[in-house]
């Protein structure tokens, strides 16, 4: 790693908001690189997963946690859990919130939350693309909690990428000198295997409906790189019988689509060719047994 100049800054962001408020989306928009999923499903995002954007005059590694929301199971528990923690051990947050619905419950609940740190906080009103025709009520609703706690707040979109740049800006002001964390060309802190099982798991948040999404894992049982193809083996688990049927479809039909989606997302993020064989198992409530959130990756 090298060394830093004087006047570089550098430091810890984390990115917390409701479930699907872009904030997975925004995270990739600025690495540069898709290293974390997105879907319209709520907890999509089950771990907190590091994302590095290294410029000229700074290193941000940002935090990205799951949505903190009401749990309902032990996995929804450690989801929130996992992202109150970030709060505590970063240098900057970026409370972000969907400026296409006007504050709701669920923000308020993490502004109690955010008054509680000392973490300097700012606020991004993120889905300005998707605004209707009257948004000022909207935009008022929240300027107002920034006005309230003292939040510099910008406004911008993860998906056109508009007003991203002064948002980058925004956060790179807010830091202090520091070193670089991680070598200049890093993006992410994930080892490769997991980002695999997680593309897989982002079609079938895709794909399929109703509990199924919520009720799977994968996890990677064994990759062969060759000089001319990377070999994945890949287990789907699920809760029930029921959602093992729905995932393999009529005549297997399901399963091939997920696995010929995934399969092209994982040879974007290898550059390379993948052959992809997916295995379903039923593991009867898993999101409910630490022993198998362990092994499925989870941090309890
Ligand atoms: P997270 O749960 O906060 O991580 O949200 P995701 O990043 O998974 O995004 C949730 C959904 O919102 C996905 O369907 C995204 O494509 C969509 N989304 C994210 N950012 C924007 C945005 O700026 N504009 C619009 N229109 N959609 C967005
Ligand atoms: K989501
Ligand atoms: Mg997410």
């Amino acid at each position: 790693i090298p060394t830093a100049p004087p006047e570089f800054k550098s430091g810890f962001i984390g990115i917390i908001g409701r479930p699907n408020v872009g904030k997975s989306t925004l995270m990739n928009l600025l690495v540069g690189q898709k290293i974390a999923i997105t879907s319209p499903v709520a907890q999509t995002t089950r771990n907190r997963l590091r994302g590095i954007l290294t410029t000229e005059k700074a290193q941000i590694i940002f935090v990205d946690t799951p949505g903190i929301h009401k749990p309902h199971h032990r996995l929804g528990e450690v989801l929130v859990k996992n992202a109150q923690s970030a709060i505590q051990s970063v240098d900057l947050l970026l409370f972000l919130v969907d400026a296409s619905q006007a504050a709701g419950g669920g923000d308020r609940f993490i502004v109690e939350l955010l008054e509680k740190t000392k973490t300097p906080v700012i606020l991004g009103l993120n889905k300005s693309d998707q605004q209707p025709a009257n948004f000022q009520p909207i935009d008022d609703s929240y300027i107002q909690i920034a006005t309230n706690y003292n939040w510099p707040f910008v406004k911008f979109s993860a998906l056109t990428s508009e007003g991203t740049e002064a948002l980058q800006n925004l956060l790179i002001s807010n830091l202090e000198p520091g070193p670089y964390y991680y070598p200049p060309d890093l993006v992410t802190d994930q080892p490769e295997r997991f980002i695999m099982g997680e593309l897989i798991r982002e079609q079938i948040l895709l794909l399929t409906r109703e509990e199924v999404p919520h009720s799977v894992a994968v996890t990677i049982e064994q990759v062969e790189e060759t000089p001319t193809i990377t070999r994945v083996w890949a287990t789907i688990h699920v809760e029930r019988d029921s959602q093992k049927g729905i995932l393999i479809g009529k005549g297997g039909g399901m399963l091939k689509a997920i696995g010929s989606a995934a399969r092209e997302q994982m040879q974007k993020l290898i550059a390379g060719k993948i052959y992809l064989e997916l295995f379903v198992k039923v593991q009867p409530k898993w999101r409910q047994s630490r022993l198998h959130l362990a092994e499925f990756g989870y941090k309890i």
